[in-house]
């Protein structure tokens, strides 16, 4: 999926991109949007595995390929479920008030050797959680528990920083239990972009350094609306030495995030009896964060003996996380609605 031209947009190299191509008219035409740029790494062999006519995942990976046989890089993806809509990401500062040791002893920062260090200064909340910054180290594993709204099933990321430029290779563990901690590179993970949040965030100090996200799964909060997540090092050795790594390979811990797991739903209809109209409003995926663009199909039943449902408007665009639809046949009696996906 390349559009035939160089994208223009490259801060950092001229890294290959993967793009999605809209047709409407067979190939003839296709309109281009990104769903990577200003990537740090090239992007390669995009596949779209099949999967059901409300799933749709885009596999790929992300490397630097030096030759057939030396290729540094990671499987990445992203997943369409049709069921679900996108709700945005709330962020959670780790304070040493939330986060304790995963044994569950407290933390305590300082300069010593083997040691979290509150690096004041940068970050989310005017400081971050510092490992082998500058000298090679392995900090002990951190829990970091938030409390969220409500009971419920919620999408969860950890942010740490990173640099792009070439040599540096920050990275971060992180995951929902202490035996499945993954490994997350800068390289391989999305720099956060403000319109997924709903509050403003740190994103960069003087354009060097910038925030990451790195998806760590999905968790059902219990009664008491707390998640944990577990954050380490990633204490590497030095080639084949038992020495390990520092500075390069550092590990920047600012916080935590999570967003709702929200059904496609119909969220509001409310009758307009002036004009004679109802608005019928369900959530919805911004365009931008969909891999196949979905436009809606509004029905209409005044009962529901009737034997079919009347389509009141169709192929109507996503307008973000909310999207609306004006009935202008309402009468005031009573209708059914129902919206899909096409
Ligand atoms: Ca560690
Ligand atoms: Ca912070």
């Amino acid at each position: 999926m390349h559009p035939g031209v160089l994208d223009t947009n490259q801060p950092y190299s001229s890294s290959h991109e993967i793009w999605k191509g809209v047709t409407t008219n067979h190939g003839v035409s296709f309109t281009w949007t990104p769903i990577t740029q200003n990537s740090s790494r090239d992007n390669l062999r995009p596949i779209v595995p099949p999967w059901d006519q409300n799933h749709t995942a885009l596999l790929w990976f992300r490397a630097t390929y030096n030759s057939a046989q030396s290729i540094d890089g990671a499987p990445v993806g992203l997943v369409d479920r049709r069921t679900e809509s996108f709700a945005p990401m709330t962020y959670v500062d780790a304070t040493t008030t939330n986060t304790t040791l995963a044994t569950g002893a407290a933390l305590v920062t300082g300069s010593g050797t083997g040691q979290w260090h509150l690096r004041t200064g940068n970050g989310n909340g005017g400081s971050l959680l510092a490992s082998a910054d500058v000298t090679a180290e392995d900090a002990p594993m951190l829990k970091t528990t938030v409390s969220v709204p409500a009971a419920g099933i919620y999408d969860v990321w950890v942010n740490f920083w990173g640099n792009p430029v070439g040599g540096a290779d920050w990275r971060i563990m992180g995951g929902l239990a202490t035996n499945q901690m993954q490994i997350f590179r800068q390289m391989a993970c999305k720099t956060v972009q403000p319109g997924d949040y709903n509050s403003t965030l740190v994103l960069t100090n003087t354009s060097t350094n910038f925030l990451y996200q790195a998806y760590v799964g999905r968790v059902t909060a219990s009664s008491s609306n707390t998640i944990s997540v577990f954050v380490d090092d990633n204490a590497i050795t030095v080639g084949t030495t038992s020495a390990l790594a520092g500075n390069t390979n550092r590990t920047w811990y600012d916080g935590v995030s999570y967003a709702p797991v929200d059904r496609f739903r119909i969220t509001g209809v409310a009758y307009n009896a002036g004009g004679s109209s109802t608005t019928i409003t369900w959530n919805s995926t911004p365009p931008e964060l969909s891999l196949t663009t979905p436009t809606y199909t509004v029905w209409k039943k005044n009962s529901l003996a009737e034997p079919d449902w009347t389509v009141v408007a169709t192929g109507v665009p996503s307008g973000g996380t909310a999207t609306s639809c004006v009935d202008t046949s309402a009468n005031g009696n009573a209708a059914f609605y129902r919206v899909s996906i096409l």
